[in-house]
């Protein structure tokens, strides 16, 4: 936006010069004056008109000014993805169709959302992705079977995903364009749902490797390449999330019957502290960029709605929207972006990838 600005105030430069240009042209003829006013406007503008072509060439997705939150809104089957500044104010509505949009996942930069669409029915999830407004909507995934649960890389250029191609769930990681899709798990179990460090080195999942009836899914820690799987010490949960300093995953759980929970562990599985205590389902948990807050999903006042609280559990906030359903809150500040993480670390970290399997 301030690009176009600039060719505005170029055009009120030259008028202002134009207007001057009678005080230190005094030593030249009349017809000199009026040459050197023409030129100097005609350069002006053109330079102007310049600035204002390469500025809509050169359109790229904004981010966000403000803290945001995306989430989805309505009822399953129709839902949208929306979002709204982090304190509740100002939502906007992203996607307008009659299929299930869900999963918001802001790039490290806040220019991209992606999100899963169950855009052809039949379970056919495809991850998509679009511009922070809503635009460009681009399906990455073009194929008969569910891609789900979009992560992306703290660089931007990768998208971690679960997808069920191999007959059952994998987590894979591709390029931010679709392309290069890796399988990283490779097992006969289902894994799914994962969210990366924010050093870009280790990714937390779910795995039915080890469930049974009372522990229906496993909380995994692998590297970044697939390599050194292993289950945290965790009875069982969902919905794994990263913290932005990379010591703490929070997720959600359901005890003893329970509805489910919030919980926080320490990133290697110790020291599992509950964050809510409340008889209806509390789940989905999100990380604030700064790390201080977590959002989550709840039904405690009626209709799922998204609620704001502090790390060690206090001081919640809903953030209130009547009777609507909202839900799968993802967070993005530009205070914290991008989260101070070396690119070139990571690329030697791909070439890895690339020799090791
Ligand atoms: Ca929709
Ligand atoms: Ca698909
Ligand atoms: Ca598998
Ligand atoms: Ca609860």
């Amino acid at each position: 936006m301030e690009k176009h600005g600039t060719g505005c105030r170029i055009l009120f430069s030259s008028y202002i010069l134009y207007h001057e240009s009678s005080l230190w042209l005094d030593v030249l003829n009349m017809n000199q004056k009026w040459v050197l006013r023409v030129n100097i406007i005609f350069y002006m503008a053109s330079l102007a008109l310049l600035i204002g072509i390469v500025s809509l060439i050169n359109v790229d997705a904004q981010s966000p000014q403000k803290a945001q939150i995306a989430y989805t809104n309505g009822i399953q089957e129709t839902r949208e993805i929306y979002v709204m500044d982090a304190d509740g104010t100002n939502r906007r509505r992203l996607t307008e169709n009659d299929v299930d949009d869900v999963c918001p996942s802001w790039s490290p930069n806040g220019q991209k959302i992606a999100f899963a669409s169950n855009h052809e029915g039949n379970n056919n999830w495809e991850i998509y992705v679009m511009d922070s407004d809503g635009k460009n909507q681009i399906n990455l995934t073009n194929n008969s079977v569910s891609d789900s649960h979009p992560s992306w890389s703290p660089d931007g250029q990768k998208i971690f995903f679960d997808t069920s191609r191999d007959g059952n769930g994998e987590i894979y990681i591709m390029d931010a364009d679709g392309s290069n899709p890796y399988n990283l798990t490779n097992s006969p179990e289902w894994e799914q749902y994962p969210s990366v460090s924010p050093d870009g080195q280790k990714i937390v999942f779910l795995s039915d490797e080890g469930a049974d009836d009372q522990t229906p899914d496993q909380i995994y820690v692998m590297d970044i390449n697939g390599n050194n799987r292993h289950k945290l010490p965790i009875e069982s949960g969902y919905y794994p999330s990263w913290s932005p300093d990379g010591r703490k995953i929070a997720f959600s759980a359901s005890r003893n019957g329970s509805a489910l929970d919030v919980y926080v562990t320490d990133a290697d599985g110790n020291n599992v502290r509950k964050l809510t205590n409340d008889p209806a389902h509390d789940d989905y948990p999100a990380w604030s960029p700064d790390g201080q807050r977590i959002a989550f999903q709840s039904n405690r006042d009626g209709p799922y709605q998204i609620y704001i609280m502090d790390t060690n559990g206090e001081n919640i906030i809903r953030l209130e929207n009547g009777n609507a359903w909202e839900r799968y809150p993802d967070w993005f500040d530009p205070a914290y972006s991008p989260a101070g993480f070396s690119t070139d670390k990571l690329m030697k970290t791909w070439a890895w990838i690339k020799q090791d399997k």
